[in-house]
């Protein structure tokens, strides 16, 4: 199948029954939007829509103007699919549902608009992460209807703005990465069955938090430091992009293990990242392609969750990596 549109991709999956009309129509859609927030993240400072929009989002963090275009064009994109109920998303404080106007359609849409969006300003690869959940209610949506377990999600995936902008997402069945072919505008794809080496000799975190880690944590990453002469026998390289897409994608492309793990920072907050609309997409996508992804006590994609833009502990990637990491949190007990 490489080489083929995602176009015929999704026409293909219809076919076989993995998809419905309105997740292909969804999909397609998210697509097109992916393809316009590129266009604007590419084209940085000539622009004009670098530095700070002068607002906070719910999250209380300063908006990038790029944050809030992005999630306007996701809004009007979707909006217009006939595929979805409601959307949610990191940069709005409540559902938004589709406005009276639109067809309404099956589906719940979820996105963090542009993740990473701190490093926009420094020229390094940033994304977009969605997630779609089924609409079984009738009429609007609400919250509650947005608070479903990981494991529920019907399609998730994200878009990397990098070198060349690139579509990953999953189905249900495997991983699948489209690049995008800018003469044409469609996504080609590239890299089918996608899969996550089960081992790895690469970590990725934030280490200035170390003395912020619960112990755990704290032990695992010292082991992985004493490298061959530690207990672990083996040195070990670390990466940090601070754009969960990029380093994610890094993981997916040649193995890994992602920790944003509880810290004494964020304890209050519950966690560092957001489970309905990073954490599950990205958890989805990993363990598609044979990886792992845990709060380091529990899989991800089996936490009922309790508010929209709940943040969680995240550790996910090689699993073999990711099981050793919960063993130091077992044994820890
Ligand atoms: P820190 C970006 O803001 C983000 O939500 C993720 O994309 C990324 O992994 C993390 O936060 C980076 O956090 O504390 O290293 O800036």
């Amino acid at each position: 199948m490489a080489g083929v549109s995602l176009s015929r991709f999704l026409s293909a999956e219809q076919q076989a029954g993995r998809v419905d009309a309105q997740l292909r129509l969804l999909l397609e859609s998210v697509a097109r939007a992916t393809v316009a927030i590129g266009a604007q993240v590419a084209r940085g400072a000539l622009a004009g829509v670098l530095g700070e929009a002068g607002s906070q989002n719910v999250q209380g963090e300063a908006q990038k103007k790029l944050d809030v275009i992005a999630n306007d064009i996701f809004l009007q994109t979707s909006e217009w699919s006939g595929a979805v109920a409601a959307m949610a998303s990191e940069e709005m404080e409540t559902v938004h549902p589709v406005a009276s106007a639109c067809p309404h359609g099956d589906y719940l849409l979820l996105f963090d608009p542009l993740d990473g969006s701190s490093n926009i300003d420094v020229n390094v690869s940033v994304g977009t992460i969605f997630s779609v959940l089924k609409y079984a209610g009738n009429g609007q949506p609400q919250e509650a209807d947005f608070l479903q377990p990981g494991r529920a999600q019907r399609a998730a995936g994200y878009a990397i703005y990098g070198p060349s902008t690139m579509l990953v997402l999953t189905v249900g069945h495997g991983v699948q990465g489209f690049t995008l072919a800018r003469e044409t505008g469609e996504f080609v794809l590239t890299h089918p069955d996608i899969t996550v080496p089960p081992t790895t000799r690469e970590f990725a975190i934030n280490a200035s938090n170390e003395r912020f880690w619960e112990a755990p944590v704290q032990h695992y990453v010292r082991d992985l430091r004493a490298g061959k002469t530690g207990p672990r026998g083996e040195d070990f390289n670390m990466r940090w992009v601070a754009s969960m897409v990029a380093d994610v994608h890094r993981i997916l492309s040649r193995g890994g293990v992602f920790l944003y793990p509880m810290d004494e920072k964020c304890r209050a907050r519950g966690g560092k990242l957001r489970l309905l609309y990073e954490a599950n997409p990205m958890s989805l996508l990993i363990e598609q392609a044979g990886g792992a992804a845990s709060t380091g006590r529990e899989p991800i994609l089996d936490i009922q969750p309790q508010r929209l833009h709940q943040r969680i502990p995240v550790v996910l990637g090689s699993r073999d990596e990711v099981h050793t990491i919960v063993r130091y949190h077992e044994e820890a007990n």
